[in-house]
Protein backbone atom coordinates (compact mmCIF):
# COMPACT_ATOMS: atom_id res chain seq x y z
CA UNK A 1 0.00 0.00 0.00
CA UNK A 2 2.63 2.21 0.37
CA UNK A 3 4.36 2.05 -2.56
CA UNK A 4 0.88 2.58 -4.26
CA UNK A 5 0.27 6.22 -2.51
CA UNK A 6 3.94 6.70 -3.25
CA UNK A 7 3.05 6.21 -7.18
CA UNK A 8 -0.38 8.23 -6.39
CA UNK A 9 2.09 11.22 -5.02
CA UNK A 10 4.55 10.71 -7.80
CA UNK A 11 1.70 11.21 -10.87
CA UNK A 12 -0.27 14.21 -8.98
CA UNK A 13 2.85 15.81 -8.61
CA UNK A 14 3.52 15.64 -11.99
CA UNK A 15 0.37 16.45 -13.12
CA UNK A 16 0.65 19.55 -10.76
CA UNK A 17 3.58 20.55 -12.39
CA UNK A 18 1.71 20.04 -15.71
CA UNK A 19 -1.37 21.75 -14.86
CA UNK A 20 0.46 24.99 -13.87
CA UNK A 21 1.69 25.41 -17.76
CA UNK A 22 -1.28 25.24 -19.20
CA UNK A 23 -3.74 27.50 -16.84
CA UNK A 24 -6.25 26.99 -14.03
CA UNK A 25 -9.05 25.18 -16.48
CA UNK A 26 -7.14 22.95 -18.70
CA UNK A 27 -5.01 22.19 -15.38
CA UNK A 28 -8.58 20.90 -14.22
CA UNK A 29 -9.00 18.63 -17.32
CA UNK A 30 -5.57 17.65 -17.08
CA UNK A 31 -6.08 16.61 -13.75
CA UNK A 32 -9.54 14.48 -14.25
CA UNK A 33 -7.51 12.58 -17.64
CA UNK A 34 -4.21 12.14 -15.43
CA UNK A 35 -6.36 10.33 -12.75
CA UNK A 36 -8.08 8.17 -15.26
CA UNK A 37 -4.71 7.03 -16.63
CA UNK A 38 -3.40 6.26 -12.58
CA UNK A 39 -6.96 3.89 -12.66
CA UNK A 40 -6.05 1.91 -15.26
CA UNK A 41 -2.50 1.42 -14.09
CA UNK A 42 -3.15 0.87 -11.05
CA UNK A 43 -5.38 -1.72 -12.20
CA UNK A 44 -3.35 -3.10 -14.98
CA UNK A 45 -0.31 -3.25 -13.22
CA UNK A 46 1.35 -2.03 -9.93
CA UNK A 47 -2.10 -3.53 -8.21
CA UNK A 48 -1.52 -6.44 -9.50
CA UNK A 49 1.85 -6.79 -8.40
CA UNK A 50 1.15 -5.47 -5.08
CA UNK A 51 -1.76 -8.40 -4.20
CA UNK A 52 -4.52 -5.10 -4.06
CA UNK A 53 -7.91 -6.18 -5.43
CA UNK A 54 -9.55 -4.19 -8.14
CA UNK A 55 -12.25 -3.12 -6.19
CA UNK A 56 -10.34 -1.98 -3.43
CA UNK A 57 -8.20 0.38 -5.72
CA UNK A 58 -11.55 1.57 -7.64
CA UNK A 59 -12.47 2.58 -4.60
CA UNK A 60 -9.29 4.67 -3.39
CA UNK A 61 -9.51 6.42 -7.02
CA UNK A 62 -12.86 6.99 -6.72
CA UNK A 63 -12.29 8.78 -3.49
CA UNK A 64 -10.06 11.84 -4.97
CA UNK A 65 -12.76 11.70 -7.82
CA UNK A 66 -16.15 13.63 -7.25
CA UNK A 67 -19.47 11.04 -8.44
CA UNK A 68 -20.80 13.26 -11.84
CA UNK A 69 -23.78 14.62 -9.61
CA UNK A 70 -21.01 16.53 -7.59
CA UNK A 71 -19.10 17.82 -10.39
CA UNK A 72 -22.17 18.88 -11.82
CA UNK A 73 -23.15 20.39 -9.09
CA UNK A 74 -19.83 21.93 -8.47
CA UNK A 75 -19.84 23.00 -12.05
CA UNK A 76 -23.64 24.68 -12.19
CA UNK A 77 -22.42 26.54 -8.62
CA UNK A 78 -19.57 28.44 -10.52
CA UNK A 79 -21.45 29.29 -12.95
CA UNK A 80 -23.72 30.76 -10.88
CA UNK A 81 -21.43 32.47 -8.81
CA UNK A 82 -19.43 33.26 -12.01
CA UNK A 83 -22.96 34.99 -13.03
CA UNK A 84 -23.61 36.67 -9.81
CA UNK A 85 -20.06 38.29 -10.19
CA UNK A 86 -20.83 39.63 -13.34
CA UNK A 87 -24.10 41.22 -12.53
CA UNK A 88 -22.81 42.68 -9.57
CA UNK A 89 -20.53 44.63 -11.58
CA UNK A 90 -23.01 45.50 -14.05
CA UNK A 91 -25.08 46.43 -11.32
CA UNK A 92 -22.15 48.51 -9.93
CA UNK A 93 -21.68 49.70 -13.56
CA UNK A 94 -25.45 51.01 -13.78
CA UNK A 95 -24.61 52.88 -10.80
CA UNK A 96 -21.77 54.33 -11.65
CA UNK A 97 -23.64 55.24 -15.05
CA UNK A 98 -26.33 56.83 -13.07
CA UNK A 99 -24.32 58.75 -10.53
CA UNK A 100 -21.95 60.44 -13.24
CA UNK A 101 -25.29 61.44 -15.28
CA UNK A 102 -26.76 62.80 -12.51
CA UNK A 103 -23.50 64.34 -11.51
CA UNK A 104 -23.25 65.75 -15.12
CA UNK A 105 -26.46 67.44 -14.66
CA UNK A 106 -26.12 69.33 -11.38
CA UNK A 107 -23.21 70.70 -13.17
CA UNK A 108 -24.91 71.77 -15.96
CA UNK A 109 -27.23 73.47 -13.99
CA UNK A 110 -24.51 75.09 -11.69
CA UNK A 111 -23.35 76.37 -14.78
CA UNK A 112 -26.65 77.68 -15.69
CA UNK A 113 -27.17 78.99 -12.12
CA UNK A 114 -23.84 80.78 -12.48
CA UNK A 115 -24.56 82.48 -15.82
CA UNK A 116 -27.85 83.58 -14.70
CA UNK A 117 -26.90 85.12 -11.41
CA UNK A 118 -23.80 86.71 -13.56
CA UNK A 119 -26.59 88.29 -15.85
CA UNK A 120 -28.83 89.37 -13.11
CA UNK A 121 -26.07 91.17 -11.63
CA UNK A 122 -25.12 93.02 -14.96
CA UNK A 123 -29.01 94.33 -15.19
CA UNK A 124 -28.81 95.09 -11.48
CA UNK A 125 -26.06 97.36 -12.72
CA UNK A 126 -27.74 98.85 -15.16
CA UNK A 127 -31.28 99.52 -13.34
CA UNK A 128 -29.16 101.47 -10.36
CA UNK A 129 -27.35 103.29 -13.54
CA UNK A 130 -31.11 103.86 -14.99
CA UNK A 131 -32.50 105.00 -12.02
CA UNK A 132 -29.43 107.46 -11.34
CA UNK A 133 -30.16 108.83 -15.26
CA UNK A 134 -33.79 109.48 -14.21
CA UNK A 135 -32.75 111.01 -10.58
CA UNK A 136 -30.67 113.73 -12.58
CA UNK A 137 -33.51 114.02 -15.09
CA UNK A 138 -35.97 115.03 -12.38
CA UNK A 139 -33.59 117.32 -11.15
CA UNK A 140 -32.56 119.23 -14.75
CA UNK A 141 -36.61 119.28 -15.23
CA UNK A 142 -37.49 121.17 -12.10
CA UNK A 143 -34.66 123.36 -12.56
CA UNK A 144 -35.91 124.30 -15.53
CA UNK A 145 -39.32 124.59 -14.78
CA UNK A 146 -38.05 126.76 -11.50
CA UNK A 147 -36.69 128.94 -13.98
CA UNK A 148 -39.73 129.27 -16.43
CA UNK A 149 -42.11 129.75 -13.22
CA UNK A 150 -39.58 132.57 -11.63
CA UNK A 151 -39.77 134.64 -15.47
CA UNK A 152 -43.78 133.85 -15.53
CA UNK A 153 -44.25 135.32 -11.84
CA UNK A 154 -42.36 138.86 -13.34
CA UNK A 155 -44.33 139.22 -16.28
CA UNK A 156 -47.50 138.96 -14.45
CA UNK A 157 -46.46 142.37 -12.90
CA UNK A 158 -46.48 145.02 -16.27
CA UNK A 159 -44.17 147.94 -15.15
CA UNK A 160 -46.74 151.73 -14.56
CA UNK A 161 -46.91 153.93 -17.18
CA UNK A 162 -45.07 155.82 -16.15
CA UNK A 163 -42.08 153.39 -15.63
CA UNK A 164 -38.81 154.01 -17.36
CA UNK A 165 -37.95 153.48 -20.81
CA UNK A 166 -35.28 150.55 -19.42
CA UNK A 167 -38.10 149.02 -18.06
CA UNK A 168 -39.79 148.04 -20.66
CA UNK A 169 -37.18 147.39 -22.66
CA UNK A 170 -35.96 144.83 -19.81
CA UNK A 171 -40.10 143.72 -20.19
CA UNK A 172 -39.58 143.40 -23.91
CA UNK A 173 -36.10 141.40 -23.53
CA UNK A 174 -37.87 138.94 -20.92
CA UNK A 175 -40.75 138.40 -23.33
CA UNK A 176 -38.10 137.35 -25.73
CA UNK A 177 -36.33 135.05 -23.55
CA UNK A 178 -39.36 133.30 -22.91
CA UNK A 179 -39.28 130.98 -25.51
CA UNK A 180 -36.69 129.55 -25.33
CA UNK A 181 -36.54 128.90 -21.41
CA UNK A 182 -40.11 127.31 -22.22
CA UNK A 183 -38.38 124.72 -25.14
CA UNK A 184 -35.55 123.74 -22.06
CA UNK A 185 -38.19 122.63 -19.46
CA UNK A 186 -40.20 120.75 -22.40
CA UNK A 187 -36.85 118.99 -23.36
CA UNK A 188 -36.08 118.13 -19.26
CA UNK A 189 -39.80 117.05 -19.31
CA UNK A 190 -39.24 114.73 -22.44
CA UNK A 191 -35.87 113.82 -21.29
CA UNK A 192 -37.21 113.00 -17.36
CA UNK A 193 -40.04 110.82 -19.37
CA UNK A 194 -37.24 108.87 -21.33
CA UNK A 195 -35.86 108.18 -18.50
CA UNK A 196 -38.42 106.64 -16.52
CA UNK A 197 -39.12 104.29 -19.17
CA UNK A 198 -35.27 103.31 -18.86
CA UNK A 199 -35.64 102.45 -15.55
CA UNK A 200 -38.84 100.73 -16.30
CA UNK A 201 -37.54 98.58 -18.65
CA UNK A 202 -34.16 98.13 -17.03
CA UNK A 203 -36.09 97.02 -13.57
CA UNK A 204 -38.46 94.80 -15.50
CA UNK A 205 -35.36 93.19 -17.13
CA UNK A 206 -33.58 92.70 -13.99
CA UNK A 207 -36.82 91.46 -12.06
CA UNK A 208 -36.93 88.19 -14.96
CA UNK A 209 -33.69 87.95 -14.72
CA UNK A 210 -33.76 87.44 -10.55
CA UNK A 211 -36.62 85.21 -10.72
CA UNK A 212 -34.84 83.13 -13.54
CA UNK A 213 -30.83 82.98 -11.09
CA UNK A 214 -34.18 81.90 -8.16
CA UNK A 215 -35.53 78.81 -10.71
CA UNK A 216 -31.40 77.83 -11.16
CA UNK A 217 -30.95 77.80 -7.39
CA UNK A 218 -33.95 75.30 -7.57
CA UNK A 219 -33.13 73.49 -10.46
CA UNK A 220 -29.51 72.93 -8.59
CA UNK A 221 -31.34 72.30 -5.42
CA UNK A 222 -32.87 69.23 -7.41
CA UNK A 223 -30.16 68.51 -9.12
CA UNK A 224 -28.14 68.02 -6.06
CA UNK A 225 -30.54 66.24 -4.55
CA UNK A 226 -30.62 63.54 -7.34
CA UNK A 227 -26.88 63.56 -7.65
CA UNK A 228 -26.52 62.63 -3.82
CA UNK A 229 -29.14 60.05 -4.10
CA UNK A 230 -27.76 58.54 -7.26
CA UNK A 231 -24.29 58.37 -6.09
CA UNK A 232 -25.03 57.38 -2.06
CA UNK A 233 -24.76 53.56 -2.90
CA UNK A 234 -21.35 53.89 -4.22
CA UNK A 235 -20.33 55.79 -1.11
CA UNK A 236 -18.62 53.18 1.24
CA UNK A 237 -20.56 52.69 3.92
CA UNK A 238 -19.54 54.13 7.42
CA UNK A 239 -19.06 51.65 10.07
CA UNK A 240 -16.92 48.40 11.26
CA UNK A 241 -16.88 45.57 9.71
CA UNK A 242 -14.76 43.49 12.26
CA UNK A 243 -15.21 43.78 15.88
CA UNK A 244 -13.07 42.35 18.52
CA UNK A 245 -12.60 41.47 22.16
CA UNK A 246 -9.31 41.67 23.15
CA UNK A 247 -7.14 40.43 26.46
CA UNK A 248 -3.95 41.99 26.26
CA UNK A 249 -0.56 40.20 27.37
CA UNK A 250 -0.74 42.93 30.36
CA UNK A 251 -3.69 41.70 31.83
CA UNK A 252 -2.25 38.34 32.91
CA UNK A 253 -2.65 36.52 34.65
CA UNK A 254 -5.66 35.36 34.09
CA UNK A 255 -7.28 33.59 36.91
CA UNK A 256 -7.96 29.53 35.78
CA UNK A 257 -5.57 30.98 32.73
CA UNK A 258 -8.33 31.04 30.27
CA UNK A 259 -10.79 34.31 29.72
CA UNK A 260 -14.41 32.20 28.75
CA UNK A 261 -17.22 34.17 27.58
CA UNK A 262 -20.49 32.88 26.48
CA UNK A 263 -21.76 34.99 24.54
CA UNK A 264 -21.09 38.57 23.10
CA UNK A 265 -24.04 40.59 21.47
CA UNK A 266 -23.57 43.98 19.56
CA UNK A 267 -26.21 46.41 19.73
CA UNK A 268 -27.24 49.51 17.15
CA UNK A 269 -28.27 51.33 20.41
CA UNK A 270 -26.98 52.63 23.31
CA UNK A 271 -27.71 50.41 26.51
CA UNK A 272 -28.58 47.14 24.82
CA UNK A 273 -31.08 48.31 22.57
CA UNK A 274 -31.98 48.96 18.96
CA UNK A 275 -30.99 46.31 16.26
CA UNK A 276 -28.91 42.95 17.47
CA UNK A 277 -26.29 43.46 15.42
CA UNK A 278 -24.53 40.00 15.02
CA UNK A 279 -25.96 37.06 13.44
CA UNK A 280 -26.26 33.54 14.95
CA UNK A 281 -23.00 31.60 14.07
CA UNK A 282 -22.61 28.09 13.87
CA UNK A 283 -19.63 25.88 14.27
CA UNK A 284 -19.89 25.80 9.92
CA UNK A 285 -18.77 29.92 10.64
CA UNK A 286 -15.18 30.02 11.76
CA UNK A 287 -13.67 32.14 9.04
CA UNK A 288 -10.41 30.10 8.82
CA UNK A 289 -12.40 26.64 7.76
CA UNK A 290 -15.62 28.38 5.59
CA UNK A 291 -13.45 29.75 2.64
CA UNK A 292 -14.04 33.50 4.21
CA UNK A 293 -18.26 33.45 4.17
CA UNK A 294 -19.13 36.45 5.69
CA UNK A 295 -20.19 37.00 8.37
CA UNK A 296 -17.90 34.29 10.04
CA UNK A 297 -15.72 34.46 13.38
CA UNK A 298 -11.76 34.23 14.02
CA UNK A 299 -9.48 33.65 17.10
CA UNK A 300 -6.37 34.88 18.03
CA UNK A 301 -4.91 30.93 18.71
CA UNK A 302 -7.48 28.83 17.89
CA UNK A 303 -9.73 27.00 20.31
CA UNK A 304 -8.90 26.83 23.82
CA UNK A 305 -11.86 24.75 24.90
CA UNK A 306 -15.00 24.84 23.25
CA UNK A 307 -15.23 26.48 19.67
CA UNK A 308 -14.48 29.82 19.26
CA UNK A 309 -17.76 30.74 17.49
CA UNK A 310 -19.96 29.58 20.04
CA UNK A 311 -19.39 33.21 21.49
CA UNK A 312 -22.08 34.02 19.05
CA UNK A 313 -24.42 30.62 19.14
CA UNK A 314 -27.06 32.44 21.07
CA UNK A 315 -26.88 29.71 23.19
CA UNK A 316 -25.19 30.78 26.88
CA UNK A 317 -24.82 26.96 28.09
CA UNK A 318 -22.03 26.47 24.66
CA UNK A 319 -18.58 29.05 25.57
CA UNK A 320 -15.38 29.61 24.73
CA UNK A 321 -12.49 29.88 26.30
CA UNK A 322 -8.52 31.42 25.46
CA UNK A 323 -6.14 28.79 25.46
CA UNK A 324 -3.99 28.42 28.84
CA UNK A 325 -0.84 27.54 26.69
CA UNK A 326 -0.52 31.59 26.99
CA UNK A 327 -1.67 32.06 30.02
CA UNK A 328 -5.19 33.10 29.44
CA UNK A 329 -4.59 36.44 26.51
CA UNK A 330 -5.78 36.66 23.53
CA UNK A 331 -8.72 37.98 20.82
CA UNK A 332 -11.38 36.98 18.81
CA UNK A 333 -13.46 38.95 16.54
CA UNK A 334 -16.77 38.75 14.52
CA UNK A 335 -16.23 40.06 10.60
CA UNK A 336 -19.93 41.17 9.44
CA UNK A 337 -20.55 41.21 5.91
CA UNK A 338 -22.03 44.49 5.43
CA UNK A 339 -20.30 47.95 8.00
CA UNK A 340 -22.12 48.43 11.27
CA UNK A 341 -22.21 51.24 14.09
CA UNK A 342 -22.37 49.49 17.21
CA UNK A 343 -23.62 51.79 19.98
CA UNK A 344 -23.24 48.81 22.50
CA UNK A 345 -22.87 45.46 23.25
CA UNK A 346 -23.52 43.09 25.65
CA UNK A 347 -21.04 39.73 27.31
CA UNK A 348 -22.07 37.40 29.20
CA UNK A 349 -19.44 35.80 31.04
CA UNK A 350 -18.39 32.36 31.85
CA UNK A 351 -19.40 33.40 35.53
CA UNK A 352 -19.96 36.27 37.88
CA UNK A 353 -16.64 37.64 39.22
CA UNK A 354 -13.15 37.03 38.33
CA UNK A 355 -13.56 33.52 37.47
CA UNK A 356 -11.76 33.08 34.14
CA UNK A 357 -11.99 36.87 33.55
CA UNK A 358 -8.81 39.00 33.09
CA UNK A 359 -8.74 41.91 36.08
CA UNK A 360 -8.17 43.91 33.56
CA UNK A 361 -7.15 45.44 31.03
CA UNK A 362 -9.70 44.33 28.00
CA UNK A 363 -10.99 45.75 25.28
CA UNK A 364 -13.57 45.89 22.51
CA UNK A 365 -12.47 47.17 19.27
CA UNK A 366 -13.15 47.87 15.46
CA UNK A 367 -11.61 47.52 12.45
CA UNK A 368 -12.71 48.47 8.78
CA UNK A 369 -10.24 46.39 7.49
CA UNK A 370 -8.85 43.86 10.04
CA UNK A 371 -5.35 45.93 10.36
CA UNK A 372 -6.12 49.14 11.46
CA UNK A 373 -7.82 48.70 15.33
CA UNK A 374 -9.83 51.56 17.03
CA UNK A 375 -10.68 51.15 20.95
CA UNK A 376 -14.04 51.35 21.07
CA UNK A 377 -14.13 50.35 24.80
CA UNK A 378 -11.37 49.55 27.42
CA UNK A 379 -12.34 47.94 30.57
CA UNK A 380 -8.57 49.05 32.90
CA UNK A 381 -10.13 48.64 36.59
CA UNK A 382 -11.17 45.10 38.14
CA UNK A 383 -14.64 44.15 36.34
CA UNK A 384 -15.73 42.20 39.85
CA UNK A 385 -19.20 42.29 38.36
CA UNK A 386 -22.07 40.06 37.38
CA UNK A 387 -22.12 37.64 34.86
CA UNK A 388 -23.82 39.85 32.25
CA UNK A 389 -22.42 43.13 31.43
CA UNK A 390 -23.93 45.88 28.93
CA UNK A 391 -21.68 48.89 28.07
CA UNK A 392 -21.65 51.86 26.02
CA UNK A 393 -19.74 52.61 22.78
CA UNK A 394 -18.00 55.75 22.69
CA UNK A 395 -16.30 55.80 19.48
CA UNK A 396 -17.34 57.18 16.69
CA UNK A 397 -16.80 54.53 13.37
CA UNK A 398 -14.67 55.86 10.46
CA UNK A 399 -16.60 57.46 7.95
CA1 LIG B 1 -22.76 30.70 23.32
Amino acid sequence: MLHLLWFLHLLLAFDSVRGEQVGECAAMAAKDTSLMSLRAELLTTRGRSEGISAEELTRVANATLPTNATAKAALHANATAHYEEQLAGSENATRCKECATAEEKLNMALRAARQAHVSAQQLAIALAKAAEDHEAAAEGYTRHYNVYAELQRDMEQLPPYNSSKSDFEELVKQAQELYAIAQNVQSAEQQQEHNRTLVENAQSAYDEAASSAQLADQLVEGRQAAKEQACASLAPAPGYRFLRFEVPESSLPVKHRHTCIRELYFYSEADGNGELLTESLTRDDDCEKNGGKLPCASASLGNGEGEMVDIFDRKESNYWCTTNKNGGWGWFHYHFAEPVVPKSFKIVKYKAGYDHWPRGPWYIKGSSDGEQWDILYSERTDMKGPKIVTKNVAVAPPA
